[in-house]
């Protein structure tokens, strides 16, 4: 099957790490994704604030300059487009809000299966945090702290059946998920590993593939200067 799930596995399987550039539609640069070649294995496209309409332009624009792979990581319920490859379909286990673990999923699941939409069960955990992070504020939740804890919620989204785990620092995070946090997630998951939140030079992304990332998600960074995607892509190839 030629899934976006199946390229993400096959990656874990041969253990080899992947990029994923996170376009926001409000901020999109054409110019980044026309650098965006070998190393580069999906463009996440989404945002805290946008309808589905922005979501849909902005996925055919990138699909006119690029064949890799596209892939909501939606704000809300109503970022969903045919047009994209998959979907994340995130749930929150790092906070108690019931519609960020269910509430939004029931909106959005009749579109996602009108659409017929590939769609990717995703264990989202929030971590850390020194600052009010976008996905705090809109959620109403805290990030998680403790190792044990942050551990024990991964493996239960796995024994929940969730078929991703995506560690979280927040959007522009000036503290990156610390290395001893992925490798202790790492050593008690089987499911592919995405850590992302404020990862912007090419030693914070060496480090979180050393430390076990399967899947790294940047950009901010890549926003403020689309020249770092040909230094952090190497180290992908
Ligand atoms: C945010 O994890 C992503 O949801 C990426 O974060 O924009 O800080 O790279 P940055």
């Amino acid at each position: 099957m030629n899934s976006v799930y199946s390229k993400i596995h096959s990656g874990k399987r041969k253990k080899r790490p992947q990029l994923a550039v996170l376009i926001d539609p409000d901020k999109f640069n054409p110019e980044l994704v026309k650098l965006c070649r070998k190393g580069v294995s999906y463009f996440f496209v989404g945002g805290s604030k946008l309808d589905s309409g922005n979501i849909g332009r902005t996925i055919a624009a990138i699909k006119k300059i690029s064949k890799i792979p596209v892939v909501i990581f939606p704000g809300d319920e109503k970022q969903v487009s045919g047009k994209a490859d998959a979907l994340l379909f995130l749930s929150l286990l790092s906070g108690r809000n019931p519609e960020y673990l269910i509430g939004k999923h029931v909106l959005a699941a009749p579109v996602i299966k009108r659409k017929k939409l590939e769609c990717i069960p995703t264990a989202y955990i929030l971590v850390n945090g020194e600052r009010n992070s976008t996905t705090q504020k809109v959620t109403g939740t805290k990030p998680l702290q403790e190792l044990a804890q942050i551990k024990n919620t991964a493996l239960a989204g796995e024994l929940l059946g969730f078929k991703l785990l995506y560690l979280e620092a927040g959007s522009g995070a000036k503290t990156n998920i610390p290395a001893k946090i992925i490798a202790g997630v790492k050593r008690v998951i089987s499911i592919p590993l995405l850590v992302g939140g404020g990862i912007d030079s090419v030693q914070k992304v060496r480090s979180a593939i050393r430390s076990g990332a399967d899947i790294v998600v940047i950009g901010n960074a890549l926003e403020k200067n689309i020249g770092l995607i040909e230094k952090i892509a190497v180290l992908f190839k």
